[in-house]
């Protein structure tokens, strides 16, 4: 691993959080995780992303970078030696970014709305859109990944890191919901994707175990105020 002054500033549950860590995985950057308590946020943290508040930060060289996307197109510029994290060729680039910008702006918000929507009408409503975005997404697989892998053809890329960030979140709403979101009929190319990216050694250590992000969304909900 490359010796660096990296710190990351955030929680094991959060997707936001490990596309960081899985982006200096690939790059093999050494860092050290700062885990913030699930619930309140450190000093560091209120101070080195005094706009947002949010979690992932990640400090190099004592400089904080806010924002996972940001810090990933960070990652990738800075760390020039391994492998690539967004296509060389513009029009894949641009591809790659619009995919992404789509998966944070449209279809995780559906997911975030079909965990937490109310009644049997709402959740049926939910799903359903959950399911289209996916639909989405296994066309778009087809198209970027150029029938390899990954998103990113034979290696993990950008958008690859974006929506995998998320396999952790999937695989609880399937134990929770017994629903399986990327199912081998309806998706079979995310189905195949989401096992290779799910098992590579950059990623399996940073997505959280099924049992305790279920464990976790349990709580939430207990702790969650009555409507
Ligand atoms: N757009 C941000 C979203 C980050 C985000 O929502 N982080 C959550 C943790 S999953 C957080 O810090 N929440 C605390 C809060 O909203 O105050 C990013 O991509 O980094």
């Amino acid at each position: 691993m490359a010796s660096t002054d990296v710190k990351v500033l955030g929680s094991w549950p959060s997707p936001y959080v490990n596309r960081v860590r899985i982006a200096l995985n690939l790059k093999s950057v050494n860092y050290e995780f700062l885990e913030e308590k699930l619930g309140s946020k450190s000093e560091l943290l209120l101070k080195s992303n005094p706009v947002h508040q949010k979690m992932p930060v990640m400090i190099h060289g004592g400089k904080p970078i806010c924002e996972s996307l940001i810090i990933v197109q960070y990652i990738d510029e800075a760390w020039t030696d391994g492998p690539s994290i967004l296509p060389s060729e513009p029009y894949d680039r641009a591809m790659a970014r619009f995919w992404a910008a789509y998966v944070e702006d449209k279809w995780s918000p559906t997911l975030g709305g079909f965990r937490n929507a109310q009644g049997k009408e709402a959740k049926v409503a939910a799903l359903e859109e959950v399911r289209e975005g996916l639909m989405l997404l296994e066309d778009t697989f087809a198209k970027c990944g150029k029938g390899k892998d990954f998103f990113g053809g034979d290696t993990i890329g950008y958008l690859d890191i974006v929506l995998g960030s998320f396999l952790g979140w999937l695989r609880a709403t399937k134990k929770l919901a017994d629903i399986k979101l990327i199912d081998e009929t309806k998706t079979p190319g995310l189905f195949g994707w989401a096992e290779k990216f799910g098992s590579n050694v950059a990623v399996k250590d940073v997505i959280p175990e099924t049992d305790k992000l279920v464990e976790l969304f349990k709580m939430m909900m207990t702790a969650r105020p009555k409507a």
